[in-house]
């Protein structure tokens, strides 16, 4: 921690709000519908400008700028791939900036098109590499920032030289990026859901291919040829609603290809690089978090379905290399959930709380925006490094590091007869299931997830359990309660009768017989003995040892496969059990493997896809972070 001392009063109360749900910007922003709320146009006024960057490429910015000209004022910045819009100097956003505090209280909000996209010239790179020590007109999305802030604090009237940037999922990819050779003036930097790396965010998780994320490639994978208001790529349409149905009816991969032709960049890119080869090795940005200079608070939700990696990676890179003010918040949230003004906080069928995502705003997010460019004097306690919800308990509770210093590792380990024990058994034992691509696990029960999943990430996995192509572990009843802080490392001993084979370890919180009902339940499913998914992840088996450089598996042959499991804060209370499930389809959240294996699975045949048996050995373990 920079000896920079930061004091932040933190209220210790819960304030309930009633407040309307205002619209998250949506993964592509849809035009913001007309609202009754007219703060925004009756507070702000607009301008939209072309700044020029160093290679003489203009981008598009949208300014708005408090009417109240008696004083100045900090720059919010969002640069972001999802557009400006509403463009037009009198169409107006609902809402302006990080949060509705910080709208009314008067901030000068700008908003980007990144390079290559609408309204902004020049050619869009999709997580485009940083160049280190750049020189003459060389440009990345640093130097955008670079150059746009610059062309901001000598042009904006009424701006106090003070620059902060934000953004959700792909906009806080950009936020993390303006970290990188970082303007003078940019003084807080708050990367939320930041995309870390797309081969273990959203796209890819360890080799395993989303396909809940298949028509999102068209989003960025579409380049326009000039500047536009208008969205100049479509979708494809399902036709149908049972994403499950859809994707087992287009396997092989191939089956897609009459939907995504070659000019969909992006898809030919995951097309031809099916390895973590130098193209996507140089477009992660996690490994150039060194020496950070301004504040940092990096955000994210626990149960966010499509940027885990990102933000805790974030976190921890710069802290391990960086001695700024850097902190970290995870909240129960799916992706995003955080910029909304939700009353109840619930993701799928678990209720977590009320007005969380307002306390957040407004006693965290607002109060690091506002000490950092407005030089508010806050008294009180000190912001701790961490502020983390307990999604057991569900509360919040805060620490100096994270994960904290008063953790220790524990080994559990997958017995027969579905036992997860502390102890390793000497007897050698495994637990089979014949595994059938063409007959996948579902990942959820629910027909029709939308375009990215969300709710799954905490859905009831009884349907998966009483599968007999799901290993089932899990502890006697707990005599107290145990609280997992940290990363999970799945070890897994096992061996298939095929030369491939994804690995998925889903970690299970089993709550007592006589759990109470709520009305956020599903009307199939009770919380008496609910099965909450707390963490999944999978591993495609051929990265087992290596990202770069794929292995087929020896049929037969007993191996180590090792996959972490992005953190968790959560109590496993008394009376609860913890239950972990293996195994290895996923579907649709990622293609099925053929378990067969083939060097791109992009090229795989029906021939491929064969049913194998697979043995997991009971000297697998999981090993949990738990707090001491
Ligand atoms: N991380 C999210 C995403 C990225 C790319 C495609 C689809 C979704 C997001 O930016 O919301």
């Amino acid at each position: 921690m920079q000896n920079h001392k930061i004091f932040f009063i933190l209220l210790t109360f819960l304030i309930g709000f009633n407040c309307k749900e205002e619209e998250h910007q949506a993964l592509e922003t849809a035009p913001d519908q007309k609202v009754e709320n007219t703060f925004a146009k009756d507070n702000y006024t607009k301008n939209e400008v072309m700044i020029s960057m160093r290679d003489g490429i203009k981008l598009h910015t949208t300014i708005y700028t408090p009417k109240d000209t008696t004083k100045t004022y900090p720059i919010l910045m969002m640069r972001t791939p999802y557009s400006c819009r509403p463009y037009g100097e009198d169409e107006f956003k609902a809402k302006l900036g990080p949060n509705k505090n910080l709208m009314e209280e008067g901030n000068i909000m700008v908003y980007q098109d990144v390079r290559g996209r609408w309204n902004s010239e020049g050619v869009y790179d999709n997580m485009r590499a940083y160049i280190p020590n750049k020189t003459g007109t060389q440009y990345d999305e640093a130097s955008d920032t670079y150059d746009t802030i610059e062309w901001l604090v000598n042009n904006v009237d009424y701006n106090n030289g003070n620059v902060g940037t934000y953004g959700i999922s792909y906009p806080g990819f950009y936020a993390t990026y303006s970290l990188l050779d970082s303007h003078p003036a940019l003084k807080a930097v708050s990367p939320q859901a930041c995309i870390g790396d797309f081969f273990f965010d959203d796209f890819i998780h360890n080799g395993a291919y989303l396909l809940s994320y298949w028509r999102a490639t068209g989003l960025f994978g579409y380049m326009k040829d000039q500047p536009t208001t208008e969205s100049w790529y479509t979708l494809p349409d399902l036709k149908t609603e049972d994403q499950h149905q859809f994707f087992l009816d287009h396997m092989p991969l191939s089956k897609l290809d009459e939907y995504y032709d070659s000019t969909n960049v992006f898809m030919e890119q995951l097309k031809t690089h099916v390895t973590y080869d130098e193209f996507w090795q140089s477009r992660g940005i996690i490994q150039h978090l060194k020496d950070i200079k301004p504040a940092t608070m990096v955000v994210g939700g626990l149960f966010d379905a499509e940027d885990l990696y990102g933000p805790f990676n974030t976190y921890k890179s710069i802290e391990a290399n960086s001695d700024n003010y850097n902190t970290v918040v995870f909240g129960p949230w799916s992706h995003g959930d955080w910029a909304r003004n939700s009353e109840r906080q619930v993701v799928g069928n678990i209720h977590f709380g009320d007005s969380i995502s307002d306390y957040f705003q407004k006693n965290m997010e607002t109060k690091f925006f506002n000490h950092f460019l407005k030089g508010e004097a806050d008294g009180g306690t000190r912001l701790a490094e961490a502020q983390m919800f307990n999604t057991g308990t569900k509360e919040w509770q805060s620490f100096e590091t994270w994960p904290p210093e008063n953790t220790t590792k524990q080994d559990y380990f997958m017995q027969p007869y579905e036992r997860l024990t502390k102890q390793a058994n000497r007897m050698l034992a495994t637990s089979d299931f014949i595994s059938d691509p063409m007959k996948p696990v579902p990942y959820t029960e629910d027909i029709g997830v939308g375009f990215t999943p969300r709710k799954f990430m905490t859905d009831d996995q009884r349907f998966a359990s009483r599968r007999p192509d799901v290993l089932t572990f899990e502890t006697e009843i707990l005599d107290g309660d145990i609280t997992l802080a940290g990363d999970i490392s799945a070890k897994l001993k096992v061996s298939t009768t095929g030369t491939a084979a994804d690995w998925i370890v889903k970690v299970i919180d089993v709550f007592p017989a006589d759990t109470e009902n709520t009305d956020d339940v599903q009307d199939h499913l009770k919380l008496s003995n609910y099965h909450m998914m707390v963490r999944s992840e999978v591993l495609r088996g051929r990265f087992r040892n290596s990202m770069s450089e794929p292995e087929p598996l020896v049929p037969n042959e007993k191996t180590s496969v090792n996959l972490k499991l992005q953190d968790v804060f959560h109590t496993f209370k008394k009376g609860h059990k913890i239950q972990v499930q293996v195994q290895s389809t996923f579907f649709p959240y990622i293609d099925a493997n053929p378990q067969t294996y083939v060097d791109n699975i992009f090229e795989a045949k029906e021939s491929d896809f064969q049913k194998q048996t697979h043995k997991v050995f009971n000297d697998s373990s999981i090993e949990f972070t738990v707090l001491k």
